[in-house]
């Protein structure tokens, strides 16, 4: 039984604290790095099966971690979905505007299946080299950008640097076309998500990265019903697994009302979070997982020991998964990484 599954289903053992980093496969490895190269362009790594299952094992192999989550990206469904999307090199993603009502077309979902066929097919990949190679208790975590996010990257054409300024913008005074589009990107990660299920994902998790660049009085509209039409669907579908939501940067005082009204089962808090008030909103029941600052992994030092210590005692008994507030830097030392898992696992 894994650890992270475990917790979920019973809370945890005691003393068992389950742990995984956000951003584990990435730059900061430099085995990463040297696949990286080989093979190109970031998007061509996550559509090769071979290299995206090889770069998800490398952080499990180097440091145990209880958790593997699939090499790929949330832009892959705006990909799959037909518009052109581009990593530049120290400049984020680029991707082909949506501009119109015309251009939100629900036919497409046929040729969206083949496009991202690859990506599932290293689903079912990583799942049996974690058995080759002994992750038994290890769980595999698939994942989707939530429509708010991914409805923000296509209306803007960039990352998040800017705020997601044209694209706010756009949902403010344009609801009915915002609506319609982040009902298609529902609609489609309901598909894509059950197809990695379906190849072997265990737990999903659902990034809503830039939920706290929605308006204050479109939250309901723009952030809960699209993630609970998406939870709702791979729950009567299946419904032993774990969805964990991530409505970054949202108010802490709102945190138990997504949980509720999104239902899901677990949701992952940002570095900034109150844990003790989150917690008492939320009951003790609800997992919860973060939160550590990755620029306080960065630092390392005392700072770190500390910060890692005060995480543990506040977190006490309560159904946890430790993991960061955001995803890992790229110029974190490999030796941090090692300290907080020591520190975690003592
Ligand atoms: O050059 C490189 O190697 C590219 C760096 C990189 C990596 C390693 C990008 C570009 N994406 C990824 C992988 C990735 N992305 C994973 C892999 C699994 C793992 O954690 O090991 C996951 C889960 C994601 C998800 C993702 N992509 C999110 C949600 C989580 C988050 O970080 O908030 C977001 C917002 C993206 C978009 C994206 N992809 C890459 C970058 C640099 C960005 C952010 C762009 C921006 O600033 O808006």
């Amino acid at each position: 039984m894994s650890g992270i599954l475990d917790v979920f289903e019973r809370g945890g053992k005691p003393g068992q604290r389950p742990v995984w980093m956000m951003r584990q496969a990435g730059r900061y490895l430099p085995e990463y790095r040297a696949l990286r190269v080989q093979k190109g362009t970031f998007l061509d790594l996550v559509y090769d099966p071979v290299a995206a299952c090889e770069v998800t094992m490398q952080p499990l192999r180097r440091f145990g971690f209880d958790a593997a989550i699939l090499f790929s990206d949330i832009l892959v469904v705006p990909h799959a979905l037909g518009f052109e999307v581009r990593f530049e090199a120290g400049e984020g993603p680029r991707l082909q505007c949506i501009d119109r009502m015309d251009d939100i077309r629900f036919d497409q979902t046929q040729q969206a299946k083949v496009r991202w066929a690859p990506v599932i097919e290293t689903v079912s990949a990583i799942r049996a080299q974690m058995n080759r190679e002994g992750f038994l208790g290890q769980s595999l975590i698939g994942f989707a950008g939530a429509p708010w996010t991914i409805a923000c990257y296509m209306v803007e054409g960039q990352g998040g640097d800017h705020q997601f300024q044209k694209a706010t913008t756009r949902a403010q005074h344009d609801p009915d076309f915002f609506e319609r589009l982040l009902d298609w990107i529902a609609e489609t990660t309901i598909l894509y998500l059950g197809d990695q299920i379906r190849a072997g994902a265990q737990i999903i998790q659902i990034f809503d990265s830039w939920a706290g660049a929605c308006p204050a009085g479109k939250r309901e509209d723009f952030i809960l019903k699209p993630t609970q039409k998406i939870v709702t669907a791979l729950k009567a579908e299946f419904p032993d697994v774990p969805v964990i939501g991530f409505p970054r940067a949202l108010p802490d005082e709102e945190m138990a009302r997504f949980v509720a009204d999104a239902g899901v089962d677990a949701v992952q808090l940002g570095s900034s979070v109150s844990y003790p008030l989150v917690r008492s909103s939320l009951g003790s029941r609800c997992v919860t997982q973060g939160f550590l600052d990755p620029v306080v992994l960065r630092q390392g030092g005392d700072l770190l020991d500390h910060t890692v210590q005060k995480m543990i005692d506040d977190v006490g008994s309560d159904p946890h998964i430790f993991n960061l507030g955001h995803g890992i830097l790229p110029d974190t030392p490999i030796a941090h990484v090692e300290q907080f898992l020591k520190r975690i696992r003592q």
